[in-house]
């Protein structure tokens, strides 16, 4: 296995809140409305999202219980397949680019996954109290099912990445496909796409997961940084920028002439990441016995990809579900 920067196993978390916690989430699942998932036989619809109902749902629940924030928390928050590993490693490499060497850097044997804790399920058995300040924390949780404390603490960031709903969809069915259990029954892309225009895929309704923060970024546009997977797309350097100012780590004159940002860019862009052994072979821990493969993060990492695999009627549909629910929002993706 990978060297993997999260921290250990621990019993933090004391027994009788685990209880607590396993009744409710026993009885909710139970009694919550569900559908088919793409990567999960069923999701459940918790206040309105979609939720995988096994550790994510339990660490959701965990998180609202137990996590508390402090006021040098950074957050990476996303819906699924949006960019999240991309800027994992942006972020990690910014934040701690006085660390690391460049020729030694932790993310050449470490994948970015590896390097920020997933809180939504690393809650349940990582021992999140015991990472250093600043902590690196990423969920895939809508802005409302954030724990209170990350909300209300006015210091503690949040940087958010958005990315069209059709290049959004294919990446996630796609990499559904690849890591579906063989015993489930295939669901075929026409099937996923009707769920997903319903709103349902994992941590859905995919657009009210995106206004969610975008709404929370207009009102507290120093807490939330809102970011366009396609924007960062073409102009790299520009963002990696504003995102160090915005998480108030600057960089210097220096080191802009000595092209730092470059080299950061450079460093966690899709080719390196690709070329390297750890993101072909290396795996992520998610919950204990289950693992996921690192390649199956990286597929094309491409703007538009989607009109390669839905038809002219699937994008008319999409695009139309969108513009209706962008309508009056001033909020539009990036191409
Ligand atoms: P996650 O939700 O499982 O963490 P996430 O990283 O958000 O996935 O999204 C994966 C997408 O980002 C993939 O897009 P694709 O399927 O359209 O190709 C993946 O290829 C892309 N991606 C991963 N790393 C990078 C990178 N360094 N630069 C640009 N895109 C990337």
């Amino acid at each position: 296995m990978e060297p993997s920067l999260l921290s250990q196993q621990s019993n933090i978390i004391e027994e009788n809140v685990r209880e607590k916690i396993n009744q409710q989430f026993e009885e909710l699942v139970a009694t919550l409305p569900s559908d088919k998932g793409f990567l999960v036989p069923t999701l459940i619809n918790y206040k309105g999202f979609w939720c995988t109902p096994g550790s994510v749902f339990k660490g959701v629940l965990l998180m609202q219980d137990q996590f508390k924030a402090r006021s040098t928390d950074i957050f990476l928050c996303s819906a699924l397949k949006s960019g999240t590993t991309w800027l994992k490693a942006l972020m990690f490499a910014t934040m701690n680019r006085s660390k690391f060497q460049l020729a030694t850097h932790p993310l050449l044997t470490t994948g970015p996954h590896n390097c920020m804790p997933y809180l939504d399920v690393h809650i349940i058995d990582h021992d999140v109290e015991a990472l250093p300040s600043p902590r690196l924390l990423s969920s895939h949780c809508a802005y409302f099912l954030l724990p209170k404390s990350t909300r209300e603490s006015s210091d503690c960031k949040i940087v958010y990445i958005c990315r069209n709903p059709k290049d959004m969809f294919v990446s996630h069915y796609l990499f559904a496909m690849k890591l579906r259990p063989p015993m489930l029954p295939p669901i075929s892309m026409e099937e996923a796409f009707d769920l997903f225009c319903r709103g349902v895929c994992e941590y859905g309704p995919h657009l009210d997961h995106v206004l969610g923060y975008w709404k929370a970024s207009l009102e507290s546009p120093g807490k939330i940084l809102f970011l366009k997977y396609e924007e960062m797309r073409k102009d790299p350097v520009k963002h990696v920028k504003h995102l160090a100012e915005f998480l108030g780590k600057p960089f210097s004159a220096e080191e802009e002439k000595a092209g730092v940002i470059e080299e950061i860019v450079k460093l966690c862009s899709f080719e390196k990441l690709t070329s390297l052994e750890v993101n072909k072979t290396g795996k992520l821990a998610l919950v204990p016995g289950m693992t996921i493969g690192n390649e199956n993060f990286f597929r094309k990492g491409e703007v538009g990809d989607s009109k390669n695999h839905l038809t002219p009627e699937m994008i008319e549909r999409l695009d139309k579900i969108t513009e209706e629910k962008l309508k009056g929002t001033g909020f539009a993706f990036g191409e």
